[in-house]
């Protein structure tokens, strides 16, 4: 048994989802793995002689930070259409003309396990460096079997090489490809009767997500991906209300859902469906703001109803060419006039309640896993403040001190 007595912190437990839960004079005590005790110094039990004790001249403490949406494993790039938007052209006409999504399934479905994991590798690597220590990744860039397989293959990889807690979710009902032009309906059924199977009897599926919009499917295909992800006892996710309203979030949440994600175009009135059934909303502004949105998700209504905001940095090559939770939480404020604490309650707690291990992480509360970040500020809402710096000055997962290259 290692005991490690974390003393002289200032701590933002973030275990009520409400706020910093600031103790200015605080100790963590972590014994392997978990934290066995967080509080005031004053309170703090005596522990055995054997502890090593580490001064942390009063640094801030948080949780390790959890991005809950993240489609960070892909090959190539798309400068290209970034210069077709600035002509003029939008997102949803690219991706029409059979770019966008498509052109990044192209690389992706030739880029081989070495190079896909070569080239996610320092996106993973960047986030880390910022404190995550939590990390879902999608697939939904192979569009078929043993693409899809492929891209969750090397998610798994990246977690046992950086030692990132990876949580993968299998996105098969992305985007259609050109082979099942005109025929949607039938590549939702390969999607649930051969790829879904398929991935999931290879162990690597922890989730199923899936596309809600004009430019992808229907709220009606989307349930029957639900449906067989139910029937294997997967839990389900939306990416819904990005670009028009479907009801993609209201069909999610009555299924289920752990979370739904975007929802800039979610109504009020399907707010308060996501309240009803626990529903995390998961705000990307990453995506709002490299897409110039300008309709803003429900701020308003999910502080009425109470439902939990998740922040996340949808890093993907398109619409959210983003590797930096702490840009994502400045975005958030900036953005979506978030508070400071909402946004860190975003990359927490909320985070993890987003993909179902609030019960592990999250917030530093006894009996959770000890992933832990120290920082160099005064104050937690410093974390929202700068952009482009990084502060994050020691980075604990798991019980563990994380080595260099992955803080930096
Ligand atoms: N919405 C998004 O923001 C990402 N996927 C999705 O359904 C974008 C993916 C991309 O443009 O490559
Ligand atoms: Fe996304």
């Amino acid at each position: 048994m290692t005991l490690t007595i974390l003393d002289n912190v200032k701590l933002a437990a973030m275990s009520s989802g409400n706020g910093y839960d600031l103790v200015d004079d605080a100790m963590v005590i972590v014994e392997s793995s978990r934290i066995r005790w967080a509080g005031p110094r004053a309170d703090a039990p005596a522990v055995g002689g054997g502890a090593g004790r580490i001064d942390c001249d009063g640094r801030l403490l948080t949780p390790g930070l959890v991005d809950c949406h993240t489609h960070l494993v892909y090959a190539g790039n798309r400068a290209a259409e970034f210069e077709q938007r600035l002509e003029g052209a939008s997102y949803a006409e690219i991706a029409r003309a059979g770019g966008g999504i498509m052109s990044t399934v192209n690389a992706t479905r030739n880029a081989d396990d070495d190079i896909l994991f070569a080239e996610s590798l320092p996106r993973l690597a960047r986030l880390m460096s910022e404190g995550v220590t939590t990390v879902e990744i999608k697939s939904g860039y192979g569009l078929d079997a043993a693409n899809e397989i492929k891209m969750l293959r090397v998610a798994r990889k990246l977690g046992a090489y950086t030692g990132a807690r990876v949580r993968t979710t299998f996105l098969g009902a992305h985007a259609l490809p050109p082979e099942y032009a005109g025929r949607a309906d039938d590549y939702i059924d390969a999607v649930c009767n051969e790829m879904l199977p398929a991935a999931a009897d290879a162990g690597l599926v922890d989730a199923v997500d899936a596309f809600c919009e004009g430019i992808a499917f229907s709220p009606e295909q989307v349930a029957r991906v639900f449906d067989a992800a139910a029937a294997r006892g997967l839990p389900v996710k939306c990416h819904a209300e990005q670009l028009s309203d479907l009801g993609g979030a209201a069909m999610s949440a009555k299924r289920g859902a752990l979370s739904v994600d975007h929802l800039e175009y979610l109504s009020a009135d399907d707010v308060g469906v996501l309240a009803a059934h626990g529903t995390i909303a998961v705000l990307l502004p990453g995506a709002y703001y490299v897409l110039r949105e300008t309709q803003l998700p429900p701020m308003a209504a999910f502080r009425e109803h109470g439902v939990p905001m998740a922040l996340a940095s949808d890093s993907n090559p398109g619409s959210s060419p983003v590797t930096s939770l702490l840009l994502t939480m400045n975005m958030a404020c900036t953005l979506f006039r978030m508070t400071p604490a909402e946004a860190l309650a975003g990359v927490t707690i909320h985070a993890a309640r987003a993909l179902g291990l609030a019960e592990r992480i999250g917030s530093v509360e006894a009996g959770k896993s000890a992933d832990l970040v120290l920082w160099d500020v005064d104050h937690p809402a410093e974390l929202a403040v700068n952009l482009g710096l990084n502060p994050c000055a020691a980075v604990m997962a798991a019980g563990t001190w994380r080595e260099t290259p992955y803080f930096a």
